[in-house]
């Protein structure tokens, strides 16, 4: 946690090699805690359950590591899981704190992107304790696989990392949902099957709610998820606490419309325009909103399930242009355009053109194209925004030592734009800010995630002084092991309490500031100050639920947990009803752009429970592979990615292809399909949303069947 400070001393650390160097901090030989740590621990040396409630930057894990050293030597047949809701946070956690583990026990790390996960079960054995994601732990529960398979009561203690997130239908609850079904079975009692669970956060938050009855429910809720005795915070040493762990000063920074907004303009009278073309009527047109996003999206489902192509295609447009409008109204005009010109570039490579909307549409565009560019290029398209954040980092980084902060921000697209317009910055240049991008790891989005080494780079030159400011998104809220900051800017970002308190927990050093960033009167300043609400509000609630008589409290959780259980069976029962509400055979997909109906539901399998691909040999006329295989950063225990697929018909991306052993399959991926039923056509995001039962793929099957093996 404060490695930082004890580089200097440490030549050997400096001449370790980037990227897979042995880490920097030194195990600490004894672990130490400080008094408030210790209170906060001490029912769970017991072997309570309990949540340890503390600031960001306090050291919660480090609290974590130490119950699990003293689990391990005192527990008989012990074994740990430590779970983690980011990617990067495993290998974080085996180089830090449970680094002090490692000379007595043995401490597995398994993350997505090893082969280790697909012998998990192995590793689990051969371990005194895991770190993975919760995701691994929740496939391995789930596993028909020998190699993966586990039984939540091969653990004795649970660390459940970011504790909040143990909500809804999330991974870490779905893990304690099964946690709690055995628990009803009165698997709990002695001698004890079920784990402990210890689970850290910084904010446990008040679930939407803004008042206290509400946020009251909903950290009991959070309590009976995780079956949680008792939570824990500082109080006798919270003095001590605050002394430790200085609070930022923070600071509303107000920003004012732009006076004049020649790209606007001309960018709504374009959209006025394609609706005129469009001529439909109900559909508000108060361009550059979310409100008109919502509009535009549920116009554009009407369009693709009653196979309206006209109707489909100028509200994938529209929203086109009206994401060019928030881009615009975050960061500079040009970048706004470019979005806007990025789309059509990618339209014009990719898709045939043959259809007159999306003639009309690229024509539109193409023939305005000069006007627009002109008019982001106008001075006058200065984002009122950007000189405000100007400001605050003059003034910041005046003096040039030390001076280290994080800007958040809501999209990779603007996080880069930021970074952009810094660069092209001369004036900032001179004081010497030297600016990075850090985003997401993930592989989903058609926009560059970064990945795991790229992002852990990223993190050590900022930790080093390479770079001394961060454009970042919501990753650097949580977990990730960020340096202390003297300032931390959230630019035009919409927040809730939790985020809140992560993302100001980052401004750690010594007089540090957290700046608000946002138009004057602006939901964004206005939800800020309702989360200040909010964060007392979570106060007041931990310790009207600390202070309640252990019975009650006792029979209210139990309650809750009833009633989860009870949920969870009748919503498994409801989903697997609405899975066989029709014939897979009497369904039929059909390309969302062209309509063209291209297979039956019968020709779907699924791989790994989550991967939908067609076995059907005859599919291969309706699409058209890349022969560039797609990158996606991890290793898949069966299979590997082929290309990319499109349709033959129109262009419409598809999915992707798969190559399972030694045969190609093609994923499909459903948002790019309707689903006409004999009930009608349905348009979903999610596989799981859809009304037909579809099978496990079965390799050995499909080999006889089709390659007469
Ligand atoms: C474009 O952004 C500026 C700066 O935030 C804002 O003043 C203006 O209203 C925006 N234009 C539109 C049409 O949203
Ligand atoms: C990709 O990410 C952006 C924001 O980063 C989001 O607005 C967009 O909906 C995402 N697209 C898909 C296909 O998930
Ligand atoms: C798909 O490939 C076929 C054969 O090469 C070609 O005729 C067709 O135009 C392609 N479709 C698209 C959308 O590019
Ligand atoms: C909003 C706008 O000016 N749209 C124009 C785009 O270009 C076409 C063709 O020149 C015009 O008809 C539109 O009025
Ligand atoms: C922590 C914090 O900033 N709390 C503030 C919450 O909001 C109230 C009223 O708006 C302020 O008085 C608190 O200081
Ligand atoms: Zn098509």
């Amino acid at each position: 946690m404060l490695c930082p400070l004890l580089l200097p001393v440490l030549p050997l650390a400096l001449h370790a090699p980037l990227g897979l160097g042995p880490c920097l901090c030194p195990a600490p030989a004894h672990m130490e805690l400080r008094d408030y740590q210790w209170e906060v621990i001490l029912p769970a040396l017991e072997g309570e359950n309990i949540i340890i409630w503390l600031p960001t930057g306090s050291g919660k894990t480090r609290a974590a590591a130490y119950v699990c050293k003293r689990h391990l030597e005192t527990r008989e047949r012990a074994k740990v899981a430590v779970l983690v809701n980011r990617v990067h946070l495993v290998e974080q956690h085996y180089t830090q704190e449970f680094h002090a583990l490692r000379d007595r026990f043995q401490v597995t790390p398994v993350s997505s992107d090893s082969d280790r996960k697909f012998f998990f079960s192995q590793e689990v054995k051969l371990s005194d304790l895991v770190i993975c994601t919760a995701k691994i732990l929740q496939n391995a529960l789930t596993s028909q696989d020998q190699d993966m398979h586990v039984e939540l009561t091969d653990f004795s203690l649970l660390v459940i990392d970011e504790c909040h997130h143990t909500h809804k239908d999330g991974v870490y609850n779905q893990i304690m949902e099964d946690y709690l079904e055995r628990k009803m079975r009165g698997e709990r009692k002695l001698p004890w099957t079920l784990p402990q669970i210890l689970a850290p956060t910084a904010s446990p938050g008040t679930g939407g709610a803004t008042n206290f009855q509400g946020a009251r429910q909903h950290i009991l809720q959070i309590c009976a998820n995780l079956d949680t005795a008792k939570i824990m915070s500082s109080q006798k040493h919270r003095v001590h606490l605050e002394a430790q762990v200085p609070q930022p000063r923070k600071q509303y920074d107000v920003s004012h419309e732009r006076p004049q907004d020649p790209l606007g303009r001309k960018l709504k009278e374009t959209m006025a325009h394609i609706h005129q073309y469009l001529d439909v009527r109900g559909v508000p047109q108060d361009f550059g909103t979310q409100i008109y996003e919502q509009c535009i999206v549920e116009l554009g489902t009407e369009g693709a399930e009653s196979f309206c192509r006209k109707k489909r295609t100028c509200a994938i447009h529209l929203r086109k242009y009206n994401d060019a409008l928030l881009i615009n109204d975050t960061v500079r005009a040009i970048d706004a355009f470019s979005a806007l010109d990025d789309f059509y570039q990618l339209e014009k490579a990719t898709k045939l053109l043959r259809d007159p909307t999306e003639r009309f549409l690229v024509s539109t565009f193409e023939e305005n194209k000069t006007a627009l560019l002109a008019l982001a290029s106008d001075p006058r398209s200065e984002n009122p925004k950007l000189s405000k954040l100007e400001e605050i980092l003059q003034e910041q980084f005046k003096t040039p030592d030390s001076s280290r902060g994080i800007i958040f921000t809501k999209t990779r697209q603007s996080a880069h734009a930021l970074h952009k317009w810094i660069q092209e910055n001369a004036k900032l240049a001179r004081l010497g800010i030297k600016a990075a991008v850090l985003t997401g790891a993930g592989y989903s989005n058609q926009t560059k995630h970064m990945t795991q080494n790229e992002q852990q780079d990223v993190i050590k030159l900022f930790r080093k002084g390479n770079f001394n400011l961060l454009f970042s998104t919501s990753v650097a809220e949580e977990g990730l092991d960020i340096p202390e900051c003297n300032i931390v800017v959230r630019y035009g970002l919409m927040t809730n309490e939790i985020a809140m308190v992560q993302a100001r927990g980052r401004a750690r050093a010594k007089n540090s500031l957290y700046s608000v960033l946002a138009k004057a009167n602006s939901k964004e300043v206005s939800r800020e100050r309702l989360n200040e609400t909010l964060e007392e509000l979570t106060q007041r609630v931990i310790e009207e639920v600390q202070a309640m008589p252990e019975k009650e409290y006792l029979d209210t959780i139990t309650a809750l947990q009833r009633s989860a259980i009870v949920r969870r069976k009748v919503k498994r029962a409801e989903g697997n009803q609405k899975r066989q509400v029709h014939e897979p055979d009497a369904v039929r997909l059909h390309c969302i752009n062209c309509n063209v109906a291209v297979c039956h539901g019968s020709d779907l399998r699924t791989v790994e429970k989550m991967h939908h691909v067609n076995v059907n040999p005859d599919f291969k006329i309706y699409y058209n592979a890349t022969s560039a295989k797609v990158e996606i950063p991890r290793n898949f225990k069966d299979w590997k990615p082929g290309g990319s697929i499109s349709c033959a018909n129109c262009g419409q991306a598809w999915g992707m292809e798969m190559i399972y052993r030694s045969v190609t399959l093609p994923i499909l991926s459903i948002k790019n399909f309707v689903v006409a039923t004999p009930d009608g056509n349905k348009q979903t995001k999610q596989w799981s949303r859809v009304t037909f039962a579809i099978e496990e793929f079965d390799y050995v099957e499909y080999c006889s069947s089709n390659l007469g093996m």
